[in-house]
């Protein structure tokens, strides 16, 4: 009998492998004087926090004979959201002077600049690294940008989650010298130079990066830590979460480990779907770089390299069980897991508004749209949170939710500040609650992977919304809303309440049933609904909602109460379904 064939190497595998450790042809192609890097080099660029993009609304010119406008999404590590009012006018300046004038918060807490040219990549990403910050594995099959619950309250509990996510963080950043080499101007440093100083029991490729080897990992990984009950970081939507727990000193002393989550699928492909993380069970504070060590390594050493779409960790977790998980875990660290100890229930605090912290100054909870941070002619946002910022020295810490925190703000300056921000025209407040959490993937016209335009139609979706769950008296229980242009899942539409995922153009897959503490997964409501046909959606949806849902039941609990079939027969009647 033959043997199995073992499947073809993905040829991002190839492509990592032949790269030099990210090296690959990026400094030639940086220096020729063209416009945009191959495809071979834009695909190891993403390894240094960029992906090379082009203007989608340009391309509509580009049928009439017009080339494709090509510039960079540059992307920052930034642990935990955490800026300081320098760091914060860094991002700032540099998305005035090199990119298209606005700064984006991400979903994971980060800043993402969009539309910086090849030729002014390198001074951006030198003005990041005087700022003490980096954009290195911000994307590609890393470890990426660790997100950390946010803390307006200046709690001492919460604050001890800097030292987690920072130590994670660097633990996990790829210790290849190409980084400094192409950007900062490094000498080339041998990549067998790089690592330990015992060398003589290492192959070049252990030393040059101990954890990932040359392949790096399958695919892209993400981490956040938390405190049990805080689920202010979507936990169950990463590849790994650290949810601590307190000793009655309030330090510290242990985490619940949860693996296996993720958003991403493809329509039509029931091989991939979402999938919340597990928990493999509770550990003490002194494991944890071990076991993560060995989760991250688990998925190195058995993920699939074959197929990117069956390459993240959950489909490992999904094929393989989580006790055969554990048990590789367990038997790589040496640490038992303890699967006694009972989880808290999980809530999201709100840090929206106003809030008087532990210390006895204020944090400033900021709302802002799909995190997009622009000067508009009647709202100058950006403009007048740098100037905030620069005038009172605060530090910042950007949430996973797109907004923003100002920190550590004097009781006796919040009147100028909300003077300022008055005479700017702008108001920061959340206009009603739905709005507090609503999410929109950045989509069209930068995203190479939209299928629909979500952040644009995002101002334009809430209004219709809002004034459904008026019409319904069900303001207050305004539904956890989030959008994407495609299914990928960038704002995690599979654990909200109520969420639209572009299936083709003008038409919106629905999907409801996630909880407003995320811990539950949304199920597809309808296959396709047409943006116009929407309002009349929404309204049938909150008449079935307020006529059947109990008292003070909220949308998502609803839904997966009532049960998905029914709701689907209530909600479609074909003339308003798109055939999809
Ligand atoms: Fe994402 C790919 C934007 C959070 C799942 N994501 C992309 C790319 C880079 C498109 C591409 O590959 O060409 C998007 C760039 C758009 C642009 O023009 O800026 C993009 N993702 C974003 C951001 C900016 C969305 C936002 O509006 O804030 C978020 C950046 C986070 C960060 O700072 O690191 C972002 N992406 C997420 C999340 C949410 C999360 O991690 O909490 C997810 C779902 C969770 C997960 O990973 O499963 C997510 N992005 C994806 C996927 C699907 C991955 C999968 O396993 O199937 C892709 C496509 C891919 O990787 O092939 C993707
Ligand atoms: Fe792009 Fe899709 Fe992510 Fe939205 S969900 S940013 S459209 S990849």
């Amino acid at each position: 009998m033959n043997p199995p064939e073992t499947p073809a190497l993905d040829k991002a595998e190839t492509l990592k492998a032949a790269s030099d450790y990210l090296r690959g042809s990026i400094a030639r192609e940086l220096a020729a004087p063209t416009d945009h890097f191959s495809a071979d080099a834009s695909a190891l660029l993403k390894f240094h926090g960029m992906y090379q993009q082009d203007d989608r609304d340009q391309r509509q010119s580009s049928a009439q004979g017009k080339t494709k406008v090509y510039s960079l999404m540059v992307r920052g590590r930034i642990p935990g959201g955490r800026l300081s009012a320098s760091q914060y006018a860094v991002w700032d300046d540099i998305a005035s002077q090199y990119a298209n004038g606005s700064l984006r918060i991400t979903t994971r807490q980060s800043f993402q600049l969009h539309g910086v040219l090849k030729s002014n990549v390198k001074p951006v990403i030198q003005a990041i690294h005087r700022a003490l910050l980096s954009t290195v594995a911000a994307c590609g099959d890393v470890a990426r940008n660790v997100t950390q619950a946010p803390n307006p309250l200046g709690l001492f509990e919460l604050s001890l989650l800097d030292g987690v996510a920072a130590t994670l963080s660097d633990h996990f950043k790829p210790k290849t010298p190409a980084y400094a080499e192409i950007w900062l101007d490094d000498e080339k440093v041998a990549a067998v130079t790089a690592a330990s100083e015992d060398a003589s029991a290492q192959t070049p490729e252990t030393q040059a990066e101990p954890l990932y080897g040359a392949t790096y990992l399958p695919r892209k990984f993400k981490m956040a830590v938390t405190l049990a009950g805080n689920n202010t970081v979507d936990l169950y939507s990463n590849d790994l979460g650290f949810a601590a727990t307190l000793r009655s000193d309030g330090r510290i002393d242990g985490y619940f480990v949860f693996v296996g989550g993720g958003q991403g699928m493809t329509h039509n492909k029931p091989e991939t779907f979402p999938r919340l993380a597990d928990c493999l069970g509770w550990i003490p504070e002194w494991d944890l770089i071990p076991v993560a060590e060995a989760v991250l390594t688990t998925q190195r050493d058995y993920g699939d390299r074959s197929n990117r779409r069956h390459a993240r960790l959950k489909y490992l977790l999904h094929d393989r069980g989580v006790e055969w998980f554990r048990g590789e875990v367990e038997a790589r660290s040496g640490v038992r897991f303890n699967g006694e100890i009972p989880l808290a229930p999980w809530q999201t605090p709100s840090y929206l508004g106003w809030r008087k912290r532990a210390d006895g100054r204020w944090s400033l909870g900021c709302h802002t749209l799909s995190g997009r941070i622009v000067d508009r002619q009647s709202a100058p946002l950006k403009s007048t949170l740098r100037a905030i910022i620069d005038a009172y020295a605060l530090d910042v810490q950007l949430t996973c939710d797109q907004d923003l925190i100002l920190l550590g703000v004097e009781e006796a300056d919040k009147p100028a500040i909300e003077a300022r921000l008055a005479e700017a025209g702008l108001d920061l407040s959340s206009p009603a609650p739905l709005y507090d959490r609503a999410l929109a993937c950045v989509a069209l016209p930068t995203c190479g992977l939209a299928i629909t335009e979500s952040e644009r139609y995002l101002p334009t979706l809430l209004p219709v919304i809002q004034s459904a769950l008026e019409r319904h008296g069900l303001s207050q229980r305004a539904p956890v809303v989030r959008m994407t242009g495609c299914p990928n899942g960038c704002a995690r539409p599979y654990s909200a309440e109520l969420a639209l995922v572009g299936r083709s153009p003008g038409v919106y897959a629905v999907f409801s049933g996630g909880n407003v503490e995320g811990t539950r997964l949304a199920e597809l409501l309808s296959e396709g609904v047409r943006d116009a046909d929407f309002p009349a959606y929404v309204d049938r949806l909150f008449a079935l909602w307020r006529a059947q849902g109990e008292p003070a039941e909220r949308l998502g609990d609803f839904i997966a109460r009532y049960s998905i079939p029914a709701a689907r027969e209530a909600l479609a009647p074909p003339s308003l379904e798109t055939s999809s």
